[in-house]
């Protein structure tokens, strides 16, 4: 059973904190391991990479056998069936225009002191992607992230995907090539981070690293944070769902369902302002829960992490919203678009009943990777910000040295940093020294 809530409780308060504050992932402590897997592979490169491969994954390769081959690749990917590679090639193309359009512009302008400046937005020159193996092997999340690099004008896009006993995900060979990804390595774990991180033999080092993993994957990207850029440390999925009485019970059940699924830990919860709509859509995803092929987990996650929360009205929805700042939001409301302009704080917003969060985890056009654990109360989804760097520009002319400068040698003086100044002074001095 979910917990039901309702904020006309006395004691909701205090359950709703403990809703939000429930730790619901307990990674277990694998920093030393990760450490050891690092400092090898950062020693050894290839042969370390190679043996810890052939332990955790049971796999024999030799320095010519880590990446897959082109040929391997197009052998995989004609296996696909066309309706398989018709859908992914659907939510490439969504995936990238929508990605197109978030590219940011370059600026520059001369201000009043005659100082012309700017920035100027580059890509990184080398990405790596980690996709994880086995049961979260989902191509569409390769699409999530090799397509924004791809757009962002990455110069290398490097992709590492573990395979267990030499088993590949074909649909993940064909999503990478799809979105042009350029190497593709049969490693996974810390020391497939460690070697896109630090580079090996045959693997070039690349500078920022994305990606979904283990808790392996998770302490190694935190570790080599610093050398390289990282996305961000994704915990399970969440979704909230606000829903008033006129929608479907069965429909939202699925809803909350499809998060449920990825994950005992997942959370799903949903908010309205009809308690016997909420007893409806508890009904309703217990009869689902019978039939789904993930029943085990959807169930465990609905059981423990589920709720259902019963408010006053649509304005303190978005408010208890607010303080969950959650992943996904789905707004099935009469108004769905003012609802939304008072939900700030979350990574995603689904608008309106026509809009399951699923259509974003595949086709939108926005990204997947989402803010969890509250964190979109700072932070955002991946997009092509994350695989590009913004550097300033100035320039000055002799009039706004003139203008600008003597407060720089100032300034300089205060934090007795003699050369900064005269860099300044010097060039002041030749402006005032009279033409011979
Ligand atoms: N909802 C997941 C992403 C995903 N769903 C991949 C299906 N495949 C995390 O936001
Ligand atoms: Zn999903």
């Amino acid at each position: 059973m979910p917990q039901f809530l309702d904020t006309t409780s006395p004691d909701f308060e205090p359950a709703f904190v403990a809703l939000l504050n429930a730790k619901r992932e307990d990674s277990p402590d694998v920093d030393a391991t990760v450490a050891e897997i690092i400092a090898d592979v950062r020693a050894r490169g290839d042969a370390a990479v190679i043996e810890l491969t052939a332990k955790f994954d049971r796999l024999d390769l030799t320095p010519a056998q880590l990446a897959f081959t082109p040929d391997e690749i197009a052998e995989a990917i004609d296996a696909v069936s066309p309706q398989d590679r018709a859908a992914l090639e659907l939510a490439a193309e969504r995936i990238r225009s929508y990605h197109v359009r978030q590219m940011p512009e370059d600026a520059q302008w001369t201000d009043p002191d005659g100082a012309t400046l700017g920035w100027r937005f580059s890509p990184v020159s080398a990405a790596g992607l980690y996709v994880p193996g086995g049961l979260a092997s989902y191509p569409s999340s390769v699409l999530m992230n090799a397509v924004p690099a791809k757009v962002a004008g990455v110069g290398r896009l490097a992709v590492t995907v573990p395979t267990p006993d030499g088993q590949v995900n074909p649909l993940v060979l064909l999503a990478a090539h799809i979105a042009g990804v350029d190497e593709i390595y049969r490693i996974g774990g810390a020391q497939a981070i460690a070697a896109l991180a630090y580079g090996t033999g045959t693997i070039a080092p690349v500078d920022k690293i994305t990606g979904p993993g283990n808790a392996f994957v998770a302490a190694a990207k935190r570790r080599v944070f610093g050398k390289v850029g990282i996305d961000m440390i994704a915990g399970p999925s969440e979704i909230l769902v606000i829903a008033d009485a006129d929608n479907d019970p069965d429909w939202i059940a699925l809803d909350l369902l499809s998060q449920a699924e990825h994950d005992e830990s997942a959370q799903s919860l949903l908010i309205t302002d009809d308690a016997g709509f909420g007893r409806a859509v508890a009904d309703a995803v217990d009869k689902r829960l019978r039939t789904l092929e993930r029943t085990a987990i959807a169930g465990a996650s609905w059981r423990d992490y589920g709720a259902i929360i019963t408010v006053r009205d649509l304005d303190q929805a978005a408010e208890l919203s607010n303080r969950i700042a959650p992943e996904h939001l789905e707004l099935c409301v009469a108004d769905p678009a003012a609802l939304a302009e008072k939900t700030i704080h979350a990574g995603a917003i689904f608008l309106g009943q026509w809009t399951p969060e699923a259509i974003g985890d595949y086709v939108g056009g926005p990204n997947h990777v989402l803010p969890t654990a509250r964190s979109a109360r700072f932070s955002s989804g991946l997009s092509v910000m994350d695989f590009l760097k913004r550097t300033t520009l100035a320039q000055m002319t002799p009039q706004a040295l003139r203008a600008i400068g003597p407060s720089a040698e100032r300034l300089a003086q205060s934090e007795s940093l003699q050369a900064h100044g005269l860099s300044v002074r010097a060039r002041l001095d030749s402006l005032n020294r009279p033409p011979i």
